[in-house]
């Protein structure tokens, strides 16, 4: 008798403790949540919830539309945040600003997994301050039903002569350095340009373009384009991608003229409630698996090497997406414009206001 209770006793025991998955000790360094400010649609949200049921930290996120917002809220005190996502150029920003904590990489040991070429980068030599989290291009997204062709050149943009003949609907992007950056290449110049001239030139090609512009969008510019409300625009890839997953009238092209490439990251705020467990969120994006996670819902690159055999064959395979050597060559960085940045901000806003 005593010998069968105890048998069951053991089956029991048996049967809670893989019930319970045979969890780990919480680690009492963790906080109970970590904030997170992000891009639109930059990560599939499972991630945030099984990282919750893994770790017991629940994961809340904000969104903001452009470096320069980002930028803008975080100046403006904004203090709650325990993780960021700047591109380049506004990590370079950021440091100077002061704004960013070092990083501790003992609690990041996965970082051994990202590609050589995204180490040390001229933003942030040494990476002391950033981890990279996602690459892509911007370029035109467009509608198949209205294009035969792919409109792979920014004269499809910006020339009159070809708007009038498209009588294109246009969206760019609610970005200052993007949608200056796209005239300043049309013109033949340097995304960066601090020229004054070069850049009151590409202010009057913007204003020009007006007539056909429908909307200045940075979050929904993919759904403009599925819903037929544009015909065309300026965007970012992986966007257009996700929502040609839906819809089969977009799709997208990195115009022949070259654009831009950025490499956004994984950045901790001076100011975060929790460095700790940001540092282990961001060890966590990094495991294989669940960068590879990311780009399968997001179509954008993925620095991390160890997650390419987990991606999505179709998005490997996509030139759009891994551009081959001779589009690399013509993609430009953004950079930090230094005082010139007054000048862009000044020329956004009265852009618009036009
Ligand atoms: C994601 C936007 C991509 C960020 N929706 C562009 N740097």
């Amino acid at each position: 008798m005593n010998r069968w209770l105890s048998l069951i006793g053991a089956l029991f025991l048996l049967a809670t403790l893989s019930g319970s998955g045979l969890a780990a000790a919480p680690d009492p360094k963790l906080a109970k949540e970590l904030h997170v400010f992000n891009w639109s649609e930059y990560i599939d949200p499972e991630i945030y919830r099984d990282f919750e049921q893994e770790f017991g930290v629940k994961v809340t996120e904000d969104t903001f539309a452009s470096n320069e917002d980002l930028l803008a809220k975080l100046q403006a005190g904004a203090t709650g945040y325990d993780l960021i996502v700047p591109s380049d150029y506004m990590v370079n920003v950021m440091h100077q600003l002061d704004l960013l904590a070092e990083l501790d990489f003992a609690n990041i040991p996965n970082f051994a997994n990202v590609a050589e070429t995204f180490l040390d980068p001229p933003y942030d030599p040494g990476n002391r301050y950033s981890v990279p989290y996602q690459w892509g291009t911007t370029g035109i997204g467009y509608d198949t039903n209205f294009f035969e062709e792919p409109p792979d050149s920014l004269a499809y943009l910006f020339n009159p002569d070809v708007l009038a003949e498209t009588a294109g609907r246009v969206s760019m992007l609610n970005d200052s350095r993007e949608s200056i950056g796209a005239a300043l290449k049309y013109l033949g110049y340097s995304v960066n340009s601090q020229d004054e001239k070069e850049l009151e030139e590409a202010k009057q090609i913007l204003i020009q373009q007006k007539e056909w512009v429908t909307a200045y969008e940075s979050d929904g510019f993919e759904d403009l384009l599925a819903a037929g409300e544009v015909d065309l625009g300026l965007g970012w890839s992986g966007d257009y991608f996700m929502a040609a997953e839906e819809a089969d009238n977009v799709w997208y092209t990195i115009p022949k003229e070259g654009g831009v490439i950025w490499t956004d990251n994984l950045a901790i705020p001076r100011t975060a409630p929790s460095q700790y467990t940001a540092e282990v969120f961001i060890n966590y994006l990094l495991r294989p698996e669940v960068s590879a996670k990311v780009t399968n819902y997001t179509w954008y690159g993925s620095p991390n090497e160890a997650a390419t055999e987990f991606i999505d064959p179709q998005i490997l395979e996509e030139p759009a997406i891994y551009p081959p050597a001779e589009v690399m060559e013509k993609l430009e960085f953004l950079r930090d414009v230094g005082e010139a940045t007054m000048i862009y901000d000044r020329m956004w806003t009265e852009i618009k206001l036009q």
